[in-house]
């Protein structure tokens, strides 16, 4: 629509939109808003990259920067806020909070030792923070001084990353954020022409930025974009989808975050159509959909990301000062997000000297442990379409279905029900062990518990035939 009548649209959205879990809600077709900078495309992007980008499932993140040498402590006096926002909570002026980068000397940094953790973990990708909101980054820059480069480290710590990983067969994401509180061109709003003229030189900045990582580091697969809530990016939805073409005009393939994206309207993730822009959510931070009520989820792609304690991403150096989830919680999430067509990425936040921390190590290693054994049930699966059990949850590939059993039933049995004119044909553990199927009722089933106990959680795996054979339509005729 016509910029002419932007309080109508807007009343229109209101109306239309009342809460952001509602944004999904999409107009009928002919009464759509004309929009320039809305969804590029309607419905998942069906190209090999973003398969790919799919069938990964299980991700690490790595957030890194300057704040893990504080670790959540400034002045003597120890935030329990998000760490890598720490410069935010001690309110430290940015040429003083800038000064880290004189001690960043991570000597225990090895890629390569990453690497093979993250693929001893299990993880098909990582994602990193080139440049988190303290506005550092991990490559070294030609548009800012504020790099790797000027440190007493040097070297091209993301470079390092991209070549270890690829060569481990995990693929890179690169998460960057627009909002750079090193910058003295960034904007929270802009309320004068000043404003807009500095904006858009930071903008101008931005694209340089980006366009240098994605030469620099072409086989990045992804870039997750954050920093972007602002009512200065709002205004600007046309750099959004500006700098989402770019990337792609630059990496045939590269998949990109709905976060980046605001509309001609400064509607955000969802235009004003109800459509996604980007190619999957990104808003599940730390929050995963409710698994009976959110299943409109299964509609688009989606990626959510968890943090290990309850909300710290980069290094802080006291966790007792959090709940630390347990392996069999993280678990639980990663099979919860496929279980729902998503991908799920577990945080990990480096400590200052480019190690792990211990528990971080013990953690990815645990989790590994599993994979290993059970990623079948994770890697290139998907929803089921199956109604939800308090045992656990459904995950899917091609004719099976695979039962993630986290809560074990006092009866033995585990309920199945399964869709019309579907059927289980059979039932085993994944080591090939049968597991007895009796059918209950129409539909229903009980799933014996596997014979020996498990200590962690179990997958069954079982066959099905989904078909309008002779039996079913008998069936059907007896009601
Ligand atoms: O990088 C991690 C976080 O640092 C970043 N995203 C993940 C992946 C992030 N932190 N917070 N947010 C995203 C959401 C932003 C919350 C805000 Fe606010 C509400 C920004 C401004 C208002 C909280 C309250 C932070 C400042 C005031």
């Amino acid at each position: 629509m016509k910029k002419h009548y932007p309080a109508i649209a807007a009343l229109l959205i209101l109306f239309l939109f009342p809460s952001p879990m509602q944004a999904q809600k999409t107009l009928p077709a002919d009464m759509e808003i004309e929009l320039h900078y809305g969804a590029d495309r309607l419905g998942k992007r069906p190209d090999q990259a973003m398969q790919k980008f799919r069938e990964n499932r299980l991700g690490a993140f790595i957030h890194w920067g300057l704040y893990a040498i504080p670790g959540g402590e400034w002045e003597g006096k120890v935030y329990n806020g998000a760490a890598e926002w720490l410069k935010s909570w001690a309110k430290v002026p940015a040429d003083e909070w800038l000064q880290l980068m004189q001690q960043w000397n991570p000597e225990k940094f090895n890629a390569k030792r990453w690497a093979q953790m993250a693929k001893e973990m299990g993880v098909k990708y990582v994602k990193i923070t080139t440049k988190h909101h303290e506005g550092f980054c991990l490559w070294p820059s030609q548009f800012t001084k504020y790099t790797v480069a000027n440190t007493p480290y040097k070297k091209d710590i993301l470079g390092e990353l991209v070549k270890a990983y690829n060569d481990a067969g995990i693929d890179v994401h690169f998460y960057f954020s627009v909002m750079d509180w090193s910058h003295p061109d960034w904007r929270y709003d802009l309320k004068n022409e000043e404003d807009e003229k500095a904006f858009q030189r930071f903008l101008t900045f931005t694209d340089n930025q980006l366009k240098e990582l994605a030469t620099r580091y072409p086989t990045v697969k992804d870039f997750w974009f954050d920093g972007t809530w602002d009512a200065s990016i709002k205004k600007n939805g046309w750099w959004t989808a500006h700098a989402e073409r770019m990337l792609k005009d630059l990496i045939p393939g590269v998949t990109v975050n709905s976060r980046l994206r605001a509309d001609d309207y400064g509607k955000r993730h969802f235009d004003s159509n109800g459509h996604l822009m980007g190619d999957y959510e990104s808003a599940y931070e730390r929050r995963l959909p409710d698994p009976v009520k959110d299943l409109q989820v299964t509609k688009w792609d989606w990626e959510a990301c968890m943090t290990i304690p309850e909300n710290q991403w980069g290094y802080h150096k006291d966790w007792s000062l959090s709940y630390i989830k347990n392996p069999v919680e993280v678990l639980e999430r990663i099979v919860h997000a496929v279980s729902m067509g998503g991908n799920m990425v577990v945080n990990f936040g480096p400590r200052p000297d480019g190690d792990f921390r211990a528990e971080e190590k013990e953690l990815a290693k645990v989790i590994g442990k599993w994979t290993a054994r059970n990623g079948e049930c994770i890697y290139a699966c998907g929803y089921a379409g199956w109604e939800k059990q308090d045992w656990g949850y459904y995950t899917a590939k091609g004719h099976h279905v695979y039962m993630v059993v986290f809560n074990r039933p006092y009866s033995g049995q585990l309920t199945a029900k399964t869709p019309k004119g579907t059927q289980i044909i059979k039932a085993s553990l994944l080591n090939g062990e049968n597991i007895k199927v009796t059918e209950t009722a129409r539909n229903e089933y009980n799933v014996s518990m596997p014979k020996h106990e498990f200590n962690e959680p179990f997958v069954i795996k079982l066959e099905i035939k989904s078909s309008e054979s002779t039996t079913n339509k008998y069936r059907e005729a007896l009601t």
